[in-house]
């Protein structure tokens, strides 16, 4: 066996709704080339998309978007596990045992739960606060050892690590559970919104304008980037010049997200310019590299009993792994298994 295939790697996406290309750039993208290297679970949390309000009318359809999304992007379910999390009931068991590992004054320390609570936090639902002992949970389950984190999930990772070695030192298990390293590529930039480059581009945000859907036609995606904010005057010369110009540094991030050009060159092809060719070869180049995959997702959408196939093999296969973990856990916590 391949050398590196002795790692885990476990990520995944929230069914809150259609995806965008900040979750195709920064996720997603990276998942495909992950799978050759390492064994992969690639889970669409549907537990932590219900921290906050979902629908449940859309929800069943889309965390079956979210495996369409995969599957068209490139992730291959004979490769990689893809399976919803609240399938695996094991994720939700070793949840509530890390509820009873974790301290308070970790938890607190999420920046996550204070930016998502804001300031009606004593509204915010308890879910959303033990939000990062479920993602540890969903983690260590499968004893990962490689996890991928943007800026916005390296403290939770980083909780996640101090509960594995917590509960391994507790209860005298000494590398029970591996310590997860994060895997961080620096070439992958956070994707902002299209009306507010200080905003994420987030698929909750009411408004469409500020991202571009995985399943936006050519047409949807020329008028977004044709409405997507940038400095009133030129491309500016000096990448320095742009730092301070958050909409244009977003748009050229795209751009060099799905071309592979970088910024540099991309500024030198376009300095002094208004911002017109700059949209229309942008609006080009993500209509290329998108309109394959949204025709696929559209087509898997077609095919629920496909979708629905995939998912219960994933869920079969990563109920193997978990179940064996969560039987050691309760040994190991003196939890009584009064099983046959
Ligand atoms: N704007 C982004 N740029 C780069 N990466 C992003 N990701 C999300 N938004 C961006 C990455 O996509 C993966 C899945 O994210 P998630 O669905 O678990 O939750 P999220 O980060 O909260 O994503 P959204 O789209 O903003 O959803 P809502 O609005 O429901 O909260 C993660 O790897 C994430 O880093």
């Amino acid at each position: 066996m391949n050398e590196v295939k002795n790692n885990t790697v476990l990520s995944g996406v929230q069914p809150s709704g259609d995806l965008h290309i900040g979750n195709y750039l920064g996720a997603i993208k990276n998942f495909v080339s992950m799978q050759n290297d390492y064994n992969c679970f690639f889970c669409i949390v549907d537990l932590h998309a219900i921290t906050v309000k979902q629908d449940p009318n859309t929800l069943i359809n889309n965390t079956l978007e979210v495996a369409a999304s995969y599957i068209a992007s490139g992730i291959n379910p004979k490769k990689s596990v893809i399976f919803n999390q609240s399938s695996v009931p094991a994720h939700s068991e070793l949840a509530w045992i890390f509820n009873c590992v974790t301290r308070m004054g970790w938890l607190n320390r999420m920046t996550q739960f204070k930016d998502k609570a804001g300031k009606d936090k004593e509204n915010a639902s308890s879910g959303l606060f033990i939000y990062p002992n479920l993602m540890a949970a969903d983690i260590l389950i499968y004893k990962a050892t490689h996890v991928p984190v943007g800026n916005d999930q390296k403290q939770h990772l980083e909780l996640t690590r101090d509960i594995a070695q917590k509960f391994n030192r507790d209860f005298n298990c000494e590398n029970f559970f591996p310590i997860p390293e994060p895997i961080i590529d620096k070439n992958i930039s956070r994707i902002m919104s299209l009306k507010d480059g200080n905003q994420k581009m987030s698929k909750s945000d009411p408004s469409e304008y500020s991202r571009i859907s995985l399943l936006d036609e050519s047409d949807e995606i020329i008028k977004k980037i044709k409405k997507a904010k940038t400095a009133d005057n030129v491309m500016p010369e000096k990448i320095e010049k742009i730092i301070n110009l958050s909409e244009v540094n977003n748009l050229l991030n795209i751009y060099s997200g799905f071309s592979g050009i970088e910024k540099q060159k991309l500024i030198e092809q376009y300095k002094g310019e208004n911002f017109a060719n700059f949209k229309s070869d942008l609006s080009d180049i993500i209509i290329e590299k998108m309109k394959p995959i949204t025709a696929e997702i559209k087509k898997l959408m077609q095919d629920k009993s496909y979708l629905l196939q995939i998912l219960l093999e994933g869920k079969n296969k990563a109920n193997e792994v978990a179940q064996k973990t969560i039987k050691d856990v309760y040994d190991i916590v003196g939890l009584l298994r009064n099983e046959t």
